[in-house]
């Protein structure tokens, strides 16, 4: 079956940009919110998230009329969903959106569409996506069983790089598994639309397993960084000479140890991992523990370097989750700069963050925390803790700026 329409269901950091690149290749595609001011955004060709290059295919495909933006699904060839999958209770994942997108999508199948599930989810989701649309549409079938129009179901997880997502969105490899082969290869020469990188097919279940290893496989190798970092403080060497050392081994390719992991992808994919399996997923489970614990160390060090200064004055640089970048969500470094403002209630916090102009709201409007530029901090720090390994700091605490303080260095920049 030909594919001339798509329906996009969530328009996020995925979905949208994977609606504008399909418009811009001159598929007909209804992208579908629930925020009324995404959908307003994008209709006028405006993004509203920063993304490098999207907004100009947006502009394009909203004005070639390509790609349109509305609150209800609308029939169409195929759908694709990228909705969120949180986790929720005790690191339980929570599928209540891709239930309600399956149950939006439904009364407009006729049978014959493709239907996807993008988002990154655990093993299971995509099967029971297509029990919520088979419940809500019984007339309607896997396999056409009792002559019943079949619908096709497969998983295509993203793996794009925020930043680099219009790139990556064509040139990397992407894994396709279907409920049943021939959804596999339909949603294969769909992709093949824009994606230059190898299509790769597999069943559901392994693609739903394959998103979720990549991402804790760099867990629990960042987990084994941190864990050498408090290793290497109780025997008092310097871990980043440890491991650049014994990264010198041909196979040995340690990663960095840093105030813990951040982002909505690697500290959260694991944990769906161990809900599948808690019994076997021993390894994975530790991993998150350890990356979740180091917030607190580097707090419990801060609180011991500032033990008897009377009314301390600390510079925290960086707030991001990670270098050159102004996401701020699920950063260890906002929850370390919160915890010690409470810790230390009679110390002065001074947050450098070239990236952002304003405090998030947790920070601001606390009377022992503002934000100021390297230098003011540098003049007022009695200690500093290094909490993201942003270019500038690198630069400039390379040439020796706040040597004069006595550092604290999560990301190894100050030596
Ligand atoms: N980090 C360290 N030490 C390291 C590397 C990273 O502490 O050696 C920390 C970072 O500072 C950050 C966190 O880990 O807090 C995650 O950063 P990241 O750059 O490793 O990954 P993300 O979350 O930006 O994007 C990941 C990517 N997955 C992999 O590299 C396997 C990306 O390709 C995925 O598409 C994305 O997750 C996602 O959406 O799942």
């Amino acid at each position: 079956m030909e594919i001339n329409t798509v329906g996009v269901i969530g328009l996020g950091y995925i979905g949208l940009p994977t609606a504008a690149i399909l418009a811009s290749k001159d598929v007909k595609v209804i992208g579908v919110d629930v925020k009324p001011s995404n959908i307003e955004a994008i209709n006028r060709g405006d993004v509203p998230f920063v993304e490098p290059d999207l907004a100009t295919y947006v502009a394009g495909a909203v004005q070639q009329g390509t790609l349109r933006a509305t609150d209800t699904p609308e029939p169409a060839d195929a759908f694709i969903i990228a909705v969120p999958t949180p986790f929720q209770g005790d690191h339980e994942p929570d599928l209540s959106y891709i239930e309600s997108a399956a149950k939006a999508v439904a009364p407009q199948l006729q049978g014959g569409e493709l239907l996807i599930l993008e988002s990154t989810s655990p093993p299971g989701a995509t099967r029971k996506m297509a029990e919520w649309v088979l419940e809500a549409r019984p007339d309607l079938s896997l396999d056409g069983a009792d002559g019943r129009p079949q619908i096709h179901v497969a998983h295509c997880p993203e793996r794009v790089l925020p930043g680099r997502v219009m790139i990556e969105l064509v040139t990397n490899d992407r894994i396709v598994g279907g409920l049943t082969p021939e959804a596999a290869q339909m949603a294969k020469d769909l992709y093949a639309v824009f994606c230059q990188g190898e299509i790769l097919l597999t069943d559901a279940v392994t693609a739903e397993m394959a998103k979720l290893v990549e991402n804790s496989f760099r867990d629990v190798n960042i987990a084994f960084a941190n864990e050498l970092s408090l290793i290497a403080d109780k025997l008092d060497i310097d871990v980043w000479e440890l491991i650049r050392l014994a990264n010198h081994h041909p196979r040995v390719n340690i990663l960095q140890p840093g105030p813990g992991v951040g982002g909505h992808c690697i500290a959260v994919d694991p944990w769906f991992i161990v809900d599948a399996d808690p019994e076997q997923a021993r390894l994975i489970r530790t991993a998150r523990e350890v990356n979740d614990s180091k917030p607190q160390w580097v707090i419990d060090q801060v609180v011991a370097a500032v033990q008897g200064i009377e009314a301390p004055t600390i510079a925290a640089l960086g707030l991001a989750f990670k270098a050159d970048i102004d996401d701020l969500r699920e950063s260890p470094a906002r929850r370390i700069v919160a915890d010690l403002a409470d810790r230390l209630p009679h110390a002065q916090i001074v947050v450098v963050e070239p990236h952002i102009e304003t405090l998030p709201p947790e920070l601001a409007n606390r009377r022992n925390i503002r934000l100021d530029n390297l230098a003011e901090a540098s003049k007022a720090a009695d200690v500093t803790v290094v909490l993201v390994d942003h270019t500038e700091f690198k630069e400039r605490l390379g040439a020796g700026e706040l040597s004069g303080t006595d550092i604290i260095d999560t990301r190894g920049i100050a030596r």
